[in-house]
């Protein structure tokens, strides 16, 4: 018999998905308005792919402080634009240099590097408008937290400054504690916002109850998030992928795989699910949603 539980959440999933999709589509500027090249560009990078992980743990985690559709809505598009202009620019020649990106030629090789830039650059300002307009149904301290906790989990103590270390440390042997730090702020800064955020879009009581369990839950995700990434480099194909399979250990990349081997990384990986769980146990009921993301985070294959 087939699981009542994960069947509602597939369903739920699949529903918010397409919900997020959406809503970046009516947000992302038409690809006819002016100046068209670059809004057909934003919405290349944005729209039609990607597992959004990210914006489904905005609406998870806002299911545990009541939170309102609309402003999870801005939420979860801030953190998704976040992290698509991430993308962009990591594949760049300057940085990753990659030629694919979920399943389809990157921005950079379709538009040029310099439109990919722009790209990156009005993603990253379209995200912070969006969650700006949490203003008309939050309260207005509520919305500038929110637009502060992005910021900082997108800057030099957060992704960006996880994205210089990445580029300091090729070819260096890092210890685990440096390689965890690296991806605390890389991966894991704007995968414990996209949580965050979610949460505070709801009742703010209620999100002082659970921001410590949330908090612990977040950091464990998004170190098992990333583990799995770096397994998954070494055991799947691009096609699955759909980015360049095997990119960490071409580019001499410390990764979890090269530190520890990939039977270890597995068993973490896994750990780090059994931890995960173990955070969102005391939240009953409502933390389902996030469990059945836990689930998906370190069982997907691509
Ligand atoms: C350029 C400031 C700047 C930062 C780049 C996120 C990042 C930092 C680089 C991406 C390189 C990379 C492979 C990171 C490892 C984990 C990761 C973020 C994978 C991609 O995220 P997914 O799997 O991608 O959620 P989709 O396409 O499904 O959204």
């Amino acid at each position: 018999m087939r699981d009542p539980v994960a069947t509602d959440f597939q369903t739920w999933a699949s529903a918010c998905a397409v919900r997020v999709e959406a809503a970046l589509e009516r947000w992302l500027p038409a690809s006819g308005v002016a100046p068209a090249r670059l809004h057909e560009a934003m919405r290349y990078a944005v729209l039609g792919g990607g597992k959004r992980v990210r914006p489904l743990l905005v609406h998870a985690a806002g299911g545990l402080t009541g939170a309102a559709p609309e402003a999870l809505d801005r939420a979860a598009c801030a953190v998704e634009l976040i992290h698509a202009y991430s993308l962009v620019h990591d594949d760049m020649p300057c940085m990753d240099d990659d030629v694919l990106r979920r399943g389809k030629p990157t921005v950079h090789v379709v538009y040029g590097e310099a439109l990919a830039m722009l790209v990156g650059d009005a993603l990253q300002a379209l995200a912070f408008e969006i969650l700006a307009g949490t203003i008309d149904s939050l309260e207005g301290a509520v919305a500038a937290r929110m637009v502060a906790d992005l910021a900082r989990a997108a800057g030099s103590l957060g992704m960006a400054g996880g994205q210089a270390i990445d580029l300091a440390s090729v070819g260096l042997p890092l210890s685990r504690t440096e390689l965890e730090s690296m991806h605390r702020l890389k991966t894991g800064a704007l995968l414990a916002a996209s949580v965050r955020l979610g949460a505070r879009c709801g009742d703010p009581r209620a999100f002082e109850t659970v921001q410590p369990e949330l908090e612990r839950f977040a950091q464990t995700i998004g170190l098992a998030f990333q583990v799995v990434d770096d397994v998954l480099d070494v055991e799947s194909d691009s096609v699955t992928l759909g980015k360049t399979a095997g990119k960490d250990s071409q580019h001499n990349k410390p990764t979890y795989v090269s530190l520890m081997g990939l039977a270890q990384a597995r068993a973490l990986a896994l750990n780090l699910h059994e931890q995960a769980h173990r955070c969102l146990a005391p939240l009953g009921p409502s933390a389902l949603r996030l469990a059945g993301l836990t689930d998906r985070i370190v069982h997907r294959s691509s």
